[in-house]
């Protein structure tokens, strides 16, 4: 759909000294969990990880399952597990799913730990780098295995500053990501989809391109939620976005000097995927 490149020029310092900070504990590292949310489980991904955990072990971690489109997660956790790559989606808040991730980490060790018994050596607690862009979920997930909050958790892009390996009672100790990880911007409907779950925050873009994009990713692929929740009529060709702002605009009160106020609307409509009240959506639809 959009092959355009993007202007975002914002690429700052900050990531390689991401990358400088977790490289000094590269040798501690046991294992990754890589974090991209199953809403965009391709546009969430970070591009250039391998720079970063080489030949580490790996686990992806889909979260926000609960908000997703189940068939297209299922598709993409299948695409990745033939890639070789070990898959958990999960939804952070669900203590099975926490579980789960607690099993496979220990099962992924297990040959390290059986060589350590033979030689009569204790058992490793395992090191585990926690990795993905802002939002998918990194401090949520550290404070559930954690138990109890020692990471600032918000639905707005943040910056984890201390590098320390924190206690959990699973025998697993975890890092952070020590500061940010930036997606790929240079495409447009990547950057788009990370506005549209914001993982960028949406001024980095034309807001109203991000509502645009979604209203049409909705229109396309679940015209149901656009009926469910600004009450417009699926149809199978393009919507008229113009007609779409005014309804929703009108219906919300959107409007200034007796026009809709299409900024408004488009925060509406993001704030609508943020507040979860449309959710069931996937954005990178086509594997
Ligand atoms: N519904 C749902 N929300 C989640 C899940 N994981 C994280 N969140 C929410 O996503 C937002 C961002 O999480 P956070 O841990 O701060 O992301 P970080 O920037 O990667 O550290 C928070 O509002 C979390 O409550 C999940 O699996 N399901
Ligand atoms: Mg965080």
């Amino acid at each position: 759909m959009y092959n355009e490149k993007t202007n975002i020029s914002y690429y700052p310092g900050h990531m390689e000294k991401t990358k400088r900070l977790m490289m000094k504990e590269y040798n501690n590292i046991d294992l990754v969990y890589e974090i991209v949310d199953s809403r965009m489980p391709k546009s969430s991904k970070i591009s250039n990880i391998y720079d970063i955990i080489r030949d580490k072990p790996k686990i992806l971690i889909m979260s926000k399952k609960d908000l997703a489109d189940p068939i297209l997660v299922d598709k993409w956790r299948i695409y990745y597990e033939h890639l070789g790559t070990k898959v958990i989606p999960v939804n952070i808040n669900d203590d099975n799913d926490i579980r789960l991730i607690i099993n496979m980490t220990h099962s992924l060790m297990e040959e390290i730990q059986l060589k350590r018994e033979n030689k009569g050596m204790n058992k490793k607690v395992v090191h585990v780098l926690v990795i993905g862009i802002p939002n998918v979920g990194k401090s949520t997930l550290i404070n559930r295995l954690v138990g109890r909050k020692v990471a600032n958790t918000g639905n707005k892009p943040g910056i984890t500053k201390n590098l320390s390996w924190l206690k959990t009672n699973h025998d697993i100790l975890l890092l952070d990501t020590p500061g940010i990880l930036w997606p790929k911007l240079e495409n447009k409907e990547v950057a788009l989809n990370l506005a549209s779950f914001s993982a960028i925050k949406s001024e980095v873009l034309d807001v109203n391109e991000v509502g645009v994009h979604i209203l049409n990713k909705l229109n396309r692929y679940y015209p149901s939620k656009l009926q469910e929740r600004y009450g417009i009529t699926p149809t199978n060709m393009d919507i008229d976005i113009e007609n779409v702002y005014n309804t929703i605009g009108k219906n919300i009160g959107a409007i200034k000097s007796g026009e809709v106020d299409y900024e408004r609307v488009s925060n509406r409509i993001i704030n609508d995927i943020k507040d979860e009240y449309i959710k069931g959506i996937v954005f990178d639809n086509e594997i």
